[in-house]
């Protein structure tokens, strides 16, 4: 019975609050399927989850299966909060949240869930995972954005041990303040890594390696971004066990090249969603620091 998982809004405890609570969870879910993803040995239910905010979400039923053709959503849609086993868990900063609700651009939310290793179903148990989200009606000084950098056309030969996928963009709006990033590629990624890149000047926003809990961890340090800055991510794949070539795709024999940055910003400009899909002009990731093609140890 769905109602055997908690769901729904609850108040604050304190009655003059503006805070809220609201549960998303899997209404008493058991997968019929396993989908494949990243195999990691001590996963057992829960493999990953995901919140997107959607204008439009896939489906109208209470859930739903994302395995084929469907997605998290119809149309726009943006990752607002990731949760990989194992991975700590980043708060918004303080004075910041993500603009929802029926009048927002992000009109519903989504929650994704991959299952581990179906054997944890045996017993055929049904499932409640998913997230509390702690609300309020109280509109922040600062709103929380995602701004994703993503390859949609390298192609990784087989054989080859490095093969570097480049997005940059010239930032041209109001200031962004990221404070956490997260990396996401299939098997062959190796290193994902994110700068500014300021006069000449490359600061890291954040490094890691997608085959550890693809969440979202706390950026280098404070590096804010501003007009006339250039963002820019490489990812490093390794095709050396290869052979045949894999392009962007979205199946897990394909690829993947992805960077988000979670980022605040001033109300009143409150643009919750961008994209950067530019390949790199070649001059510029000439002076990309080393670190970006140094693995990180899983
Ligand atoms: C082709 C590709 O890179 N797809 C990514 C990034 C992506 C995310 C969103 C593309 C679009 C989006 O609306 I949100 I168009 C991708 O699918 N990434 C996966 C999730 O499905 C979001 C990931 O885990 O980052
Ligand atoms: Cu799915
Ligand atoms: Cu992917």
């Amino acid at each position: 019975d769905p109602g055997d998982c908690p769901s729904g809004i609850r108040p604050d405890q304190d009655f003059t609050s503006s805070n809220f609570s609201m549960d998303i969870r899997m209404p008493g879910v058991t997968p019929a399927e396993v989908m494949d993803f990243i195999p990691h040995a001590n996963m057992d239910t829960v493999h990953h989850m995901l919140l997107f905010g959607c204008r439009k979400p896939s489906s109208i039923s209470s859930y739903w299966d994302c395995g084929g053709a469907v997605g998290a959503c119809e149309d726009q849609s943006s990752i607002m909060y990731a949760w990989g086993r194992n991975a700590p868990s980043t708060k918004l900063p303080r004075d910041v949240g993500f603009l929802v609700g029926k009048n927002s651009k992000m009109p519903y939310l989504v929650l994704q869930i991959h299952y581990g290793d179906i054997k944890a179903f045996r017993d055929h148990h049904r499932d409640c995972s998913g997230i509390t989200l702690t609300m309020t009606y109280k509109p922040q000084p600062f709103i929380a954005g995602i701004y994703l950098l993503l390859s949609y056309n390298t192609v990784i030969p087989p054989g080859n041990k490095v093969t570097n996928a480049d997005v940059a963009c010239d930032y041209t709006s109001f200031p962004i303040y990221p404070f956490a990033f997260r990396t996401h590629t299939h098997h062959l990624g190796k290193v994902v890594t994110g700068y500014r890149v300021r006069n000449g000047e490359w600061t890291l926003i954040g490094r890691q390696s997608p085959q550890l809990p693809q969440a979202f961890y706390p950026t280098n340090k404070d590096v804010n971004v501003q007009y006339g800055d250039t963002v820019a991510a490489r990812c490093m794949f390794t095709g050396e066990n290869m052979t045949t070539a894999t392009s962007i795709g979205s199946t897990s024999n394909d690829e993947m090249c992805n960077f988000y940055i979670m980022y605040y910003m001033d109300r009143k400009h409150a643009i919750p969603f961008m994209t950067c899909m530019n390949p790199g002009p070649k001059q510029l990731f000439q002076h990309i620091p080393a670190e970006a093609n140094i693995p990180i140890p899983v």
